[in-house]
């Protein structure tokens, strides 16, 4: 067998494996059609009639054929080298394949016993699939094995990888649809090889899968020549080996032999990297296998080619029930398959098909590493009070929030080398975490002889920190690294990390399906930490600032999002430990990085946090009475604001009674009904008041605080102030007054709202309107801010 020509001389398999794996491969064949199309006579022991044949054909089987030949290679070699090893189904729609290869393993029956490996079991097995109360079409949540749904296409490659990161003793295959390899997603994914260290990582197995077509046209990769394919994968690092044909005999000992040669590649790079201790990027090698499209199935209906075809993608043959040519092709196609010498007469896999998988949590479908909450250990968190900013009086001194965040970052990355990373796309510096530097550095393979380190900062094979300029490959990593049992925090650009926002879809919903399946085990939440945020967009201006991430998060299920908005850095500190100790969410976290007051010291800030919301009485002047005016606000900047805007009220009004509220939890603010979070309405109303004016600054675009509120009593008089869409690059309290969120205009809105100030407060109305002519002319005439905005600080 000649591997890197594709010419087979002799194979690796003896007659009897190869009769035995092609067994196996068309078991999982005939289940996977037939969950497609059969209500009844699973086992075909009558003649099919059309009441067999469900009514609605739904499903994938194009890429069926291919999924199962390389899950029953990929279980030959486990069972050949007793490897510890789980599968990634890039066309998550071949979820009728994966169903029937876990089925095959006996694992779907132990995770769901009436559908077991019997007559009764596979006729539950074929009826419940796309079928109503039954089970979903792609390797969803309820797949046992699965971590990957692969509905959405893209991100096969990326979770493989993020699998991969420190689990040294798995091998992570991968299949890659031709039409995702066409996706940005998955075409950024070669470059992961890059951050895989073979000593303290496990491997990935690309399995390129080249059927030719997507739903309905060629994909590129199938047409174009070979050696341009080679090319490509070559130039991302990778040693490509080809599979090819439509011989079933000659695939399987083609595929046989390159799996085998792939996996003693990869056991030859970690041994060497392993036993050396020198690590550099080694050629890793990979498989592209290209077979037919719908292989082994109808080749022709209706007088159209359909095997090997675009038109295998999905039903291959439709209207069974009224079409009895239909319907005796399809019998014609399943009997083809000799399901009587696949299962015994108890409607079980016969013993050579039975045996082939490997055993117990060996088997890629009970491999705890896809149940990665069953391997979860808690983080080691060292005590968050520790790295507190002293605060003797709010507001006098100033802190950096990340940058405080930093130090503990620091070191629970000391104290879990094992199980927590920090995600970025380039900003773990730009946001202020540098100090995370002092114990770990920024993982990168590539080539770096010859450089000086203060050029070439904190790059490390073995870093904690894992910066790629892409948000795709960060998310994707770090769902990998989740969903297999490890933790980890992914820090971003406010207004860039939209980029991932259809990522967090699934995710979310991957979440919310698996709270209800009971063998699934909870996961490390998702955590972001989104810094340089749209009020202190300084360097960059309008293209970086927007606010929106929050209000796409909340679409999701409530029972799996959180967002958080810390004011200052205290609050950061026990807003992250407590991000980090939970499972099963996706925590949003807000926070600054530019020098900020400290407004709470770490016994106020952690209180106020486990409030999630909370009246600052200290800032307040309604003191033992209802407030004629209640300032809200929400985040760090319209804190600042906020407060400022209070001490204006308090010099020039100063019969007037103020309540400030400080919002850290934004789902405080919905109803218990709608959000496990939420304050029920009789302490809401104590906080907001039934009826008096609120004037609430919000970080975000104001109309979240509307969608979030408007069942509460008091949300006529609601007035939020927020982002508007309006920006540039200016001085930060330029932005604030672009969006009228700006202390005077703060003070405006409580003149205008409170019943009666109207008239008796009209001249500090109009010093207010002056005081934002005046403060605008300044940053146009000198450049920065006016010194009583710059050096405003809580005077009291
Ligand atoms: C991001 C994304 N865009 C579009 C689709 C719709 N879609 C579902 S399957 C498919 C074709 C997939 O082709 P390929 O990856 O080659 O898989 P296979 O041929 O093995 O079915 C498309 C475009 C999708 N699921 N995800
Ligand atoms: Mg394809």
């Amino acid at each position: 067998m000649d591997v890197a020509t594709g010419q087979l001389t002799r194979g690796p398999l003896t007659e009897e494996e190869l009769r035995r794996i092609d067994a196996y491969w068309r078991a999982a064949n005939y289940l996977t059609a037939g969950q497609i199309y059969l209500l009844a006579n699973p086992l075909l022991r009558q003649p099919l009639a059309p009441e067999h044949v469900k009514p609605r054909l739904l499903g994938h089987w194009g890429t069926g054929p291919g999924l199962n030949l390389l899950y029953a290679h990929a279980n030959r070699a486990i069972v050949a080298r007793d490897l510890d090893a789980i599968f990634i189904t890039g066309p998550g729609h071949g979820g009728p394949a994966i169903v029937a290869n876990t089925w095959l393993e006996g694992t779907y029956g132990e995770r769901y016993p009436s559908v077991g490996r019997d007559a009764a079991g596979m006729a539950q097995l074929f009826r419940q699939f796309s079928f109503p109360g039954g089970i979903p079409s792609h390797v969803a949540a309820e797949v046992p094995g699965s971590i990957h749904e692969g509905g959405e296409l893209g991100y096969s490659l990326m979770h493989a990888y993020g699998a991969a990161f420190d689990n040294p003793d798995l091998v992570v295959f991968c299949v890659i649809g031709d039409g995702e390899a066409e996706t940005g997603p998955l075409a950024g994914s070669w470059l992961s090889n890059m951050y895989l260290n073979p000593a303290r990582d496990g491997a990935v197995l690309p399995l390129l899968h080249l059927n030719g077509y997507k739903i309905a046209g060629p994909t590129i990769l199938a047409r174009i020549p070979e050696d341009d394919l080679r090319s490509m994968l070559d130039g991302f690092g990778y040693q490509p080996y080809f599979v090819a044909g439509d011989d079933p005999d000659q695939v399987h000992q083609l595929l046989a032999a390159s799996m085998d040669r792939a996996l003693d590649e990869i056991a030859a790079i970690q041994r060497a990297a392993r036993t050396t201790g020198r690590v550099t990027r080694p050629r890793w090698p990979m498989l592209v296998v290209r077979t037919p499209k719908g292989w082994t199935g109808p080749s022709e209906v209706d007088g159209k080619r359909v095997a090997g075809t675009y038109r295998a993608h999905q039903v291959p043959i439709d209207e069974v029930r009224d079409n009895p040519a239909h319907l005796a092709e399809l019998e014609r196609w399943l009997r083809s398959y000799r399901p009587e010498e696949l299962f015994d007469e108890a409607g079980a896999p016969v013993p050579a098909i039975a045996d082939l998988p490997p055993r117990g949590d060996r088997r890629m479908s009970a491999n705890p590493h896809a149940n990665g909450g069953a391997l979860l250990r808690d983080l080691v968190l060292p005590d968050f009070r520790r790295y507190a900013v002293s605060v003797d009086r709010p507001g006098r001194q100033m802190s950096q929030a990340t940058h405080v965040l930093g130090g503990w970052l620091r070191d629970v990355i000391r104290a879990n080398p094992d199980r927590f990373r920090l995600f970025g796309p380039d900003e773990v510096s730009s946001n202020e975490l540098d100090q995370v530097f002092a114990t770990t550095g920024r993982v990168f393979l590539g080539d770096s002889a010859d450089r000086p380190e203060e050029d070439d900062s904190h790059l490390s094979p073995d870093g904690r920190v894992v910066e790629v300029l892409s948000e795709h490959l960060c998310q994707g990593w770090l769902e990998g690294y989740l969903l297999t049992g490890r933790h980890g925090v992914f820090t971003s650009y406010e207004a860039f990390v939209h980029i991932v926002d259809s990522m967090v879809n699934q995710h979310a919903k991957w979440l919310k399906v698996s709270r209800g399946v009971p063998w699934r085990r909870p996961l490390a939440s998702l955590n972001y930490l989104l810094s340089s945020h749209v009020w202190r967009q300084d360097h960059n201006g309008f293209s970086h600032q927007d606010p929106g991430f929050i209000d796409h998060v909340v679409n999701k299920k409530a029972e799996v999002v959180r967002v958080y908005l810390p004011p200052d850095a205290n609050t950061l500190l026990s807003i992250m430990d407590h991000c980090l100790r939970s499972r099963n969410y996706i925590n949003v976290v807000v926070a600054g990085k530019q020098p900020a007051p400290s407004w709470l010291n770490m016994t106020d800030a952690d209180l106020h946090c486990r409030r999630g919301a909370g009246i600052w009485q200290w800032a307040s002047t309604d003191a033992g009475g209802e407030p004629d005016v209640v300032l809200a606000c929400a985040g760090d900047v319209p804190t600042l604001e906020t407060l400022a805007a209070t001490d204006l009220i308090r010099q020039h009004l100063p019969d007037l009674k103020v309540r400030v509220v400080n919002v850290v939890d934004l789902m405080r603010l919905q109803p218990p009904s709608e959000h496990p979070h939420g304050l029920p309405d009789a302490e809401f109303d104590t906080i907001f008041t039934r009826d008096r004016p609120v004037v609430f600054a919000y970080h975000g675009y104001p109309w979240l605080i509307h969608r979030l509120t408007y069942r509460r009593t008091n949300h006529a008089n609601l007035h939020v102030r927020g982002y508007k869409e309006e920006g540039t690059t200016t001085t930060p309290f330029d932005m604030v007054m672009l969006n009228d969120m700006d202390r005077y205009h703060l003070v405006i809105d409580v003149i205008d709202r409170v019943p009666g100030l109207g008239t008796s407060a009209a001249h500090l109305r109009q010093a207010m309107v002056d005081a934002r002519q005046e403060c605008r002319a300044y940053t146009r005439q000198y450049g920065e801010d006016a010194p009583q905005i710059r050096d405003w600080t809580w005077p009291y």
